[in-house]
Parts: structure tokens; C-alpha cells; sequence
């Protein structure tokens, strides 16, 4: 199987700074949430959470992903203030003690406002930049962004999720959406992508998605891939939350190998190491 380089994006850019993309960056979970399909409750503590936080940078993470709301299929929204009580202290004590980026994992403009004033510097939004507030935020305070594609809510998003042609539709939304952000003056280097596996999907759209990533990478823009210990690898066999590891980071590894750049994981001492290995291969690093 060929690796599709060509037209792909070589930075992500974020607030102050950027991540060269000449190898698979690792972007690790932290979850700070008492109900998140795999972790829920493990680091909902303040010091649970900056205890992982800093142990997923020390394993390797090339940044971490903070989240105070679990989007689930079924997940019942969290209110903005209970979402950034969750955060903050997390976020405030982890800018000060790992020097890797931050990303906060949010819907909502005033919880990535806060937590870009606390130190984040990457918003990603499962909802695609849904809520209008947004996209000038995003612009005026110069942080990099995942949009990521999910159809419908996370309560009702695995009701019936239904395409014509998945791939062609999420790259659709990943490119207009995009292109709505580079008109807010985003610069395109800052915008990331992400098909939001799992998110009002199928198994088979899943499986398309990760087939069809190299048309998604073909948008030029960095490209991040969520599959860790999601449930559709148990749909084909992989067992339960615990036990995904050898399912994730297969997935992972062909995510890669059709384009995708950024893995979001949970174990991120194992994926890293597998993805060393995948760059060597395919990338000769
Ligand atoms: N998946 C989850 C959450 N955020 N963000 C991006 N960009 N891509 C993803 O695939 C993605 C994401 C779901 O995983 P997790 O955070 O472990 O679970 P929960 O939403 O239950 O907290």
C-alpha cells in the first residue's frame, strides 16, 4: 500500500508556536470527566488528571487533548460552567508543569476562551466550529483548530446516521468548513481536520473513512484520526474498552498509512512506539 505524501500538510500551526508534521504526532487524551466511554471517572480529580497529564507527556505525547465533556453517543451535555470547573485547574497546573501543547476538547466559545487564556493553544471542536462565536474567536486569538465532522448530537448521533457517499461528504464539510475558517483569516496551516470517527456513523462508514482518509489529506490541511478504543473495533472483534489496544492501534496504522498525521489516543507510550515504527516504513525517519 502506497503512503500518500504528496500536497500534504508539513506544519500545524498553533498559538505561539507550531508542530512539524515530518513525523506521526501523538496526541493524548486526557479526559477530566466522570462518564467518558473508555476513562470515565479515572481523572476526573484535579490531581488524577495533571498526575496523567503528565505522565502521557513523559510517554511520549507530542500534545495533550483536555476535555471536560464526554461526547459519547448518548452523552448528555454538560453545561459551560460545569465543563470549565472541570478544566481549569487541569489545564492552569498542566501549562506550567509539561512543555508540549495544550488542546482543549470543546464545543462551546466560552469554555475555548477560557481555556486559551489559561494556556490552551489549539481548540478542537467535535462540532466543526458549529456554534457562529467560534470562528472569530479562534481567529482573534491565533490558536490552531481541529474541525472535526459529526453528524447530528452525540445523545442522538448513532440513532441512524445515514450518507449517500460518506467519504465524499465528510470531505465536503471538512473542505467548506475549512474554507469558512481560511475567509476569518485563520491561516490554513492552523486548521486541522478530522472525519470524527464514531461520530454518527456506522461500522461501514467508519471503515470507508479510514479507507477513503488520502481524499480527506488531499484538502492539504493536517489530518487527525480519533480510533482509539472506540466501539467499532469491537464490532469486527476487538473486545472490550480494556482490552482495544492491539485493535487501536491497527487502526491507527492504516489511518496513517492513508494519510492521517495526527493519532488522538489514549495509551499513548504503546501507539507512539508502534507509530515509529509505521514513520519508518513509510516515511524512511
Ligand atoms: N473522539 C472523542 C473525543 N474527541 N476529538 C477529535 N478531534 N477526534 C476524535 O475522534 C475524538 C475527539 C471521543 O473519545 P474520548 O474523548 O475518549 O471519549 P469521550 O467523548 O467519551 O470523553
Amino acid at each position: 500500500m502506497a503512503p500518500r505524501m504528496t500536497g500534504r500538510a508539513t506544519v500545524w500551526r498553533h498559538r505561539g508556536g507550531e508542530l512539524s508534521l515530518d513525523r506521526t504526532r501523538i496526541m493524548g487524551v486526557l479526559n477530566v470527566t466522570p462518564d467518558s466511554f473508555s476513562d470515565g471517572g479515572r481523572f476526573f480529580h484535579p490531581e488524577d488528571a495533571i498526575r496523567r497529564g503528565i505522565e502521557l507527556a513523559d510517554q511520549g505525547a507530542d500534545l495533550i487533548d483536555v476535555g471536560g465533556e464526554s461526547t459519547r453517543p448518548r452523552a448528555e451535555a454538560v453545561p459551560a460552567d460545569e465543563e470549565w470547573r472541570r478544566v481549569a485547574p487541569v489545564l492552569r497546573a498542566l501549562g506550567q508543569k509539561v512543555d508540549v501543547p495544550l488542546s482543549i476538547d470543546t464545543r462551546k466559545p466560552e469554555v475555548a476562551a477560557k481555556a486559551i487564556e489559561a494556556g490552551a493553544v489549539i481548540v478542537n471542536d467535535v462540532s466543526g466550529l458549529r456554534d457562529p462565536r467560534m470562528l472569530p474567536l479562534i481567529a482573534r486569538y491565533g490558536v490552531g483548530v481541529v474541525l472535526m465532522h459529526m453528524q447530528g448530537e452525540p445523545e442522538t448521533m448513532q440513532d441512524r446516521p445515514a450518507y449517500s457517499d460518506v467519504v465524499r461528504e465528510v470531505r465536503g464539510f471538512l473542505e467548506t468548513r475549512s474554507r469558512e475558517a481560511a475567509a476569518a483569516q485563520i491561516p490554513p496551516e492552523s486548521i486541522a481536520v478530522d472525519p470524527g470517527i464514531g461520530f454518527g456513523k456506522t461500522l461501514e462508514h467508519n471503515l470507508d473513512l479510514l479507507r477513503g482518509l488520502g481524499s480527506i489529506a488531499e484538502l492539504g490541511h493536517p489530518v487527525v484520526i480519533g480510533v482509539s478504543r472506540k466501539s467499532f473495533l469491537a464490532k469486527v472483534g476487538a473486545g472490550e474498552a480494556g482490552e482495544r489496544l492491539p485493535a487501536s492501534v491497527a487502526a491507527a496504522t492504516l489511518a496513517v498509512a492513508h494519510g492521517a498525521q495526527i493519532v488522538r489516543c489514549h495509551d499513548v507510550l504503546e501507539t507512539t512506539r508502534a507509530m515509529r515504527v509505521v514513520d519508518a516504513v513509510l516515511r524512511r525517519t
